[in-house]
């Protein structure tokens, strides 16, 4: 990775916390329609995997790759005024927290139905495949997630049409109050179904980032999919209304102390590559006048209730 990569990918990272903390205050204040989900130590794994493709590749993210969105040019307030519900966000207030695409940034939309978008997105890749197009599709999976018949049949489909998919899994301890351990025999990286398979630090963000690349030039050379399994934690509740309760402390801590960023912000020092030394409080307040903006937004006009919901409006029955 060069410098302006590095510095690239630590502004990505610090951005995801960034928003994410002023999210979390926009949560505590009743503003938000709904929970807030974090990443929270998993910053690397949606930021570096996403940094490592090109403009013409297309990603999926999950609820915790808010990051990968970021990367893909998608901004802040446009996630505020997603959260918030209003009427000139991404979807005009019809959807909630990341759960919004954007085509001409190659963003597919985040579905709920975990493992649904292994499917998509192998489709995806196939039809880059079958028009010789060199263009790879990314997409991300929990270890809850990978329990599900969807995860299988995408990446099962992806392995045996040789296609240009990156799967990346996040072994990130829990799913819900849930341990990998009560739900699935062995490793997440075993659940590969045959396709190349890379383990990876996942809070190593240097280390996540060439790993990404290296399974983005693999797609690139037609040697079929990549499950890319970065171990990780997941620092904070399934959304912010789960305290966590169920996780030992000691645990936290122990992953505390291998905090992608800071980890990062160190492997850059070490390299001589300084970052801008007033970057949080400058991201910090971009972040917040976006907030502001976006908590001045208009809400939607109920009289378009029905509109952007269904692919046509639905049929006036006569009553
Ligand atoms: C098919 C399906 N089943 C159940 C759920 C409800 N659900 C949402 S998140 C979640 C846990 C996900 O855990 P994991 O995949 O490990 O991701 P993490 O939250 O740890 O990032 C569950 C069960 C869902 N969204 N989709």
């Amino acid at each position: 990775m060069d410098r302006i990569t590095a510095l690239r990918l630590h502004e990505m990272m610090l951005l995801t916390r960034v928003t994410e903390e002023r999210l979390v205050l926009l949560y505590r204040q009743g503003a938000t329609l709904g929970s807030v989900y974090r990443s929270l130590g998993q910053e690397a794994t949606a930021c570096a995997t996403a940094l490592a493709l090109g403009p013409e590749d297309v990603i999926a993210p999950l609820i915790r790759n808010l990051g990968s969105m970021l990367v893909r040019g998608v901004t802040p307030e446009e996630m505020f005024l997603q959260y918030l519900g209003r009427a000139t966000g991404p979807t005009g207030g019809r959807e909630h927290n990341n759960h919004f695409g954007s085509i001409e940034r190659g963003l597919i939309a985040p579905t709920s139905m975990l493992g649904a978008l292994i499917p998509v997105m192998a489709g995806v890749a196939l039809t880059f495949k079958q028009k010789g197009e060199a263009r790879v599709a990314m997409t991300w999976i929990g270890d809850g997630g990978s329990s599900t018949g969807a995860f299988y049949e995408g990446l099962n489909f992806a392995v045996v049409q040789n296609l240009p998919l990156i799967v990346v899994g996040e072994s990130n301890g829990y799913a819900y109050s849930t341990p990998p351990t009560k739900q699935m025999k062995g490793r997440l990286a075993e659940r590969n179904l045959g396709a190349f398979t890379m383990e990876v630090d996942g809070n190593d963000a240097a280390a996540v980032f060439d790993a990404a690349s290296e399974a983005r030039a693999r797609c690139l050379r037609g040697e079929g999919p990549v499950f890319l399994v970065c171990e990780t934690f997941r620092m904070k509740g399934h959304a912010e209304h789960d305290d966590q309760r169920y996780v030992d402390h000691e645990l936290l801590e122990s992953w505390a102390a291998k905090d992608p960023l800071s980890r990062f912000e160190a492997w850059m020092a070490e390299k001589g590559w300084p970052v801008e030394a007033n970057l949080r409080p400058r991201l910090e307040s971009e972040v917040s006048a976006m907030a502001d903006r976006a908590l001045a937004a208009p809400w939607p006009d109920s009289a378009s209730l029905t509109q952007g919901v269904y692919a046509a409006p639905p049929r006036q029955e006569a009553r």
